[in-house]
């Protein structure tokens, strides 16, 4: 497949562009972002950056992440979506009356994407920095390293460092493109993977000597107390619940966490032919079939009791579970 006329049509139309990642955004949110933006200023047009959230420290390495601010649209006259499955994930950014004034073009490879754009670029990939690519070929657009590291680094993060199941021939052959215009595959992996911090070490050994396991299914929970106590904030459990997910013998791991607001923020992965998307989505969330979440209001008690519940009638319904 290649980017859809309809995408291609509306970015040559535009007069002024601002690409918008989700919050919290990861390595594909803030890569396909800058990777984009890079690629269509260098077709002349104004480009820029925006995303609710800060960039994480982790990802401070990448070419240009100084200019992504938490700006709403302003003059631009068309709004890119990048890796945002609903309008809820665009964060404070999305205004709804502001949104319905602009052109709105949702490039997204989440299965669950409610199709909220006017074009809608929805497509189950790897990445959605291998979408960015994609357009950035069909535009004719040359690559330089810049666009290419960040292109790479999403690739990388969603991929898992090329170790998802989703890591078919055509993702291998756009990482090939990406390290022939420059992008240094060594570098990224190390510095994606140095993100230990003693708090991470404390926040990870307290939440992991309480995890609990049955049928099939692991899980762990994060509290405030536990984040105070650590000094650690809500990116030191990024990559927990992908840890949890690798011990032998389960098919679910749920990392929850409470977000001190009467909100319980739920993080799923399943093993390879385990889909946990469909609990996701009924609990108002969304995702893939191996990575999917959902907020839940209520207290962590009754919302692992609910997830719990809707985890093992989903192994049951897939023959996980007699
Ligand atoms: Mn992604």
């Amino acid at each position: 497949m290649t980017a859809p006329a309809e995408a291609t049509a509306l970015i040559r139309g535009a007069q002024r562009i601002i690409c918008i990642c989700h919050v919290m955004p990861d390595g594909d949110a803030i890569g396909s972002l800058i990777g984009l933006a890079f690629a269509l200023r260098k077709m002349g047009k104004p480009c820029t950056l925006a995303c609710a959230d800060s960039v994480p420290e982790r990802l401070l390495f990448l070419p240009g992440v100084t200019e992504v601010q938490p700006v709403a649209p302003a003059d631009e006259d068309l709004i890119i979506t990048l890796d945002c499955s609903d309008t809820e994930r665009i964060g404070a950014l999305y205004d709804a009356d502001l949104f319905a004034q602009k052109r709105v073009l949702n490039i997204d490879h989440h299965i669950t994407n409610v199709q909220f754009g006017e074009v809608n670029w929805v497509e189950q990939r790897a990445a959605t920095a291998e979408m960015c690519l994609e357009l950035i070929a069909a535009l004719a657009i040359p690559l330089d390293i810049a666009i290419a590291t960040c292109l790479l680094t999403g690739i990388v993060t969603d991929t898992r460092s090329f170790r998802t199941s989703n890591t078919t021939p055509d993702v291998l052959r756009a990482a090939i493109r990406l390290i022939e215009a420059g992008a240094s595959l060594a570098d990224i992996n190390e510095q994606l993977n140095q993100y230990n911090s003693p708090s991470r070490v404390c926040l990870w050994g307290r939440a992991l000597s309480n995890a609990r396991m049955q049928e099939r299914v692991i899980w762990a929970e994060i509290t405030p107390h536990l984040l105070a106590t650590c000094s650690a904030t809500i990116e030191d459990t990024e990559d927990l619940v992908s840890f949890l997910v690798a011990t032998r013998g389960i098919d679910v791991a749920l990392l929850f966490t409470d977000r001190g607001d009467g909100e319980i923020e739920v993080s799923m992965r399943a093993a390879r032919d385990v889909d946990i998307s469909g609990v996701a989505l009924h609990l108002g969330g969304g995702g893939h079939p191996q990575a999917a979440g959902c907020i839940c209001k209520g207290t962590l008690g009754e919302i692992e009791t609910l997830v719990l519940k809707a985890t093992t009638d989903a192994l049951r319904a897939q023959g996980r579970l007699s």
